[in-house]
């Protein structure tokens, strides 16, 4: 029987930029939907890409004085790189500079024309630059903000060509009625009503003629295709719509569902269908607008210094316990607040003491007590009903909740059962059965805890599928997993009685937390100013340099030029207080003087100096350092400290005594 297909997509997020953990939230949430759907035994078509026309990148590829083209190929092959480092399973990844998807737009656009649906005018508005977005003088801020961004627009007139948007109004509210889960969640479609639909439309410019990054106009050639029509048509070009193979197009389409920001739910649930109507194509079945990561409840954004990059993440702790984090702390259509306490609170509680004890246990048992064999069960007592009973019923909790996009709640479900497990060590205690050589009841127990273990192993295997085939490994599971075993107790398919266990790893280690924030912040602050400084320094000169470290700057950067080196300030400076952390059993708080100059730094030293220790030396600080919050209390900047094997650091300082404030090169 031919599989039932499904078809998902990401944004096509802009390359203006190197893209952080909110994009990443998306992408990994479309591709934890592609593997779960796919473990069902969907054929699934997942897309993702890079919007990369209009005068946002045009001006970003400028100030680094490269083509647009250029620009973008630096920054979508870190994308590219970034969704490798993740295993993002995407089947296309779109680019709106592909030549087909170019193609298509044009026989879009022209279709449209033709059939009427757009037409030429003259269009005042208000512009705003970094949302690629016009606004009419009722929708702005304060007089003359952008109601997106909040960043000031300006007036502009030009010909335009409209699309016939405001005949759309009374079919979009017709759409929402006849199908009520069009919008996800509820409260976003709403808005959509209130704010947009209730005042009826306005038509929606999509050409421009102020830049020339765009797909040309075929019929018109100083107009470019306005980005919005030009990037949500990539959901169709992916699937090679408009070009000599639409198989994919008419195997998968429509969509599913378009996992997007709530703040882009308005051009996917307005424009889109518009767009799709007015072309004869039938409509997408779902949007759903998920919430924003913010930073300590703040917006992410480059000029505060607080934009979170996954790559240190991962490099740290690996794609599993990132993924895992990103799915279970957040609830999917709300706003939440990134703290890397936050991560490493979950990554010891739930994951080192949870999954990761329960399986070295396990594991360790049965090597102890059957000679690494898993036992058949014997006997049957209550507590293992009660433990049967709750695993077998977790993958329909799963099912439920994942058609709702509910991912934190299915951890939660998947995680009742893991903590359960643990639980039914502690009642049952192997190791009192073996001191009473009560065979047949450890035996039973032991296999109770193996299958108990090969059920979670399916269970997670869409979010952390690593994890998932550590599992089996060490439980000596030679077979795929499959979805339909989760249901089954001692499942015939995926019989583990007989199996050898393979001790591994542990697969998460405990962390210490405070050692780890520190880590956690200056890798990612290393990231930021690699990535930044080289947008700082002279420009015009340095472009071609920029690309190459762009794409690079993933892997280990191991060379330095000097003139690397000179971009980091470094001084002599005189500790003039010390405390300990009030909140933090490893870091010590300097007050340091640099010349005329005070400031705090924050370090984490404290297991090798004593505050009465270093009041009055000399020590070397990084001075230009971007500050870093450690523990509630700002740290600006670092001090020197050289690290033996044993992992003992001792403080740097001048040979003779020196004036604070002196410049170290
Ligand atoms: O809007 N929290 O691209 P974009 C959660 N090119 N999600 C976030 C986020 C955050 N802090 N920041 C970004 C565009 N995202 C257009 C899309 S689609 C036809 C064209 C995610 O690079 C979220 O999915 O600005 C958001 O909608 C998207 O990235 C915006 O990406």
């Amino acid at each position: 029987m031919a599989k039932a297909k499904y078809y998902l997509t990401t944004p096509i997020y802009y390359p203006s930029d190197n893209l952080h953990i909110g994009h990443t939230y998306t992408t990994v949430a479309a591709d934890t939907i592609k593997k779960f759907k796919t473990l069902q035994g969907y054929d699934v078509f997942f897309t993702t890409g890079s919007d990369e026309h209009g005068q946002k990148i045009q001006t970003k590829a400028k100030e680094n004085g490269l083509e647009p083209k250029e620009y973008v190929d630096g920054i979508v092959a870190n994308i590219k790189k970034l969704w490798k480092m993740l295993e993002i399973d995407y089947d296309c990844f779109i680019r709106s500079t592909d030549e087909h998807h170019e193609k298509a737009i044009q026989k879009i656009f022209t279709k449209l024309y033709e059939k009427g649906e757009i037409y030429k005018s003259v269009y005042k508005g208000y512009y705003c630059t970094p949302c690629e977005s016009f606004w009419t003088e009722a929708q702005l801020l304060d007089g003359d903000k952008c109601p997106d961004c909040g960043r000031p627009t300006h007036l502009e007139e030009e010909e335009a060509y409209f699309f016939k948007l405001s005949e759309y109004t009374d079919r979009l509210l017709k759409l929402y009625e006849d199908h009520p889960d069009f919008i996800q969640p509820q409260a976003r479609k709403n808005e959509m009503i209130n704010n947009f639909l209730k005042e009826g439309l306005e038509d929606l410019c999509v050409s421009r003629t102020t830049f020339d990054w765009g797909i040309k106009v075929p019929f018109d050639p100083k107009h470019v295709v306005y980005v919005w029509v030009d990037a949500l048509s990539c959901y169709l070009t992916a699937l090679g719509y408009g070009t000599d193979d639409e198989q994919n197009f008419n195997d998968y389409w429509p969509a599913d569902v378009h996992l997007v920001g709530k703040e882009i739910v308005r051009f996917h649930s307005i424009i889109w269908p518009a767009l799709l109507m007015a072309l004869d194509i039938p409509l997408p079945k779902k949007v759903f607008g998920h919430g924003w990561i913010l930073f300590d409840d703040d917006k992410m954004s480059k000029s505060k210094g607080n934009v979170i990059y996954p790559e240190p993440i991962i490099e740290l702790y690996g794609i599993d316990a990132f993924r895992y984090f990103l799915l279970r702390e957040f609830t999917f259509g709300q706003d939440g607040s990134f703290t890397r306490e936050k991560f490493l609170h979950r990554l010891n509680s739930d994951l080192a003491n949870d999954l990761g004890n329960l399986l070295s246990r396990t594991v360790s048992m049965v090597e102890k007590y059957n000679d690494g064999i898993i036992p058949a069960p014997k006997t049957e007592e209550e507590v293992d009903n009660s433990l049967r009973e709750l695993a077998v019923s977790v993958a329909d909790k799963v099912e439920a909740e994942m058609d709702k996009f509910n991912f934190s709640i299915v951890l939660e479900e998947i995680w009742k059962l893991v903590r359960r497990t643990n639980k039914y060590v502690d009642e049952t205690m192997p190791w009192i059965l073996a001191k009473e050589e009560n065979k047949d009841r450890l035996d039973s127990v032991l296999y109770n805890l193996s299958e108990s273990l090969r059920i979670i192993s399916v269970l997670i295997k869409p979010f952390m599928g690593e994890t998932s085939g550590k599992i089996r490994n060490q439980l000596g599971i030679k077979a795929e997993a499959n979805w339909e075993d989760t249901k089954v107790w001692n499942s015939k398919d995926s019989n583990i009685a007989g199996n050898k266990v393979e001790k591994g790893e542990i697969i998460f280690p405990r962390l210490d937390i405070e050692k780890e924030l520190i880590q956690l912040e200056e890798a990612n602050q290393k990231l930021i100013q690699s990535r930044t400084k080289d947008k700082e320094v002279d420009k015009v000169e340095e472009n071609k340099e920029v690309e190459v470290k762009e794409v690079e700057v993933i892997e280990k950067e191991t060379e330095v030029t000097i003139d690397d080196f000179a971009k980091i300030e470094l001084k002599v400076a005189k500790v003039v207080n010390c405390e300990n952390h009030p909140k933090a059993d490893k870091l010590l708080v300097l007050t340091l003087q640099i010349g005329e100059e005070t400031r705090t730094v924050v370090s984490g030293i404290k297991q090798f100096y004593s505050p009465e220790d270093l009041i009055g030396k000399n020590v070397v600080a990084i001075t230009n350092l971007k500050p870093v919050k450690l523990r509630g209390i700002e740290s600006k900047g670092m001090i020197l400290a050289a690290e033996d094997d044993q992992g003992k650091l001792s403080l740097l300082t001048t040979l003779e005594e020196v004036k604070n404030g002196a410049v170290i090169s």
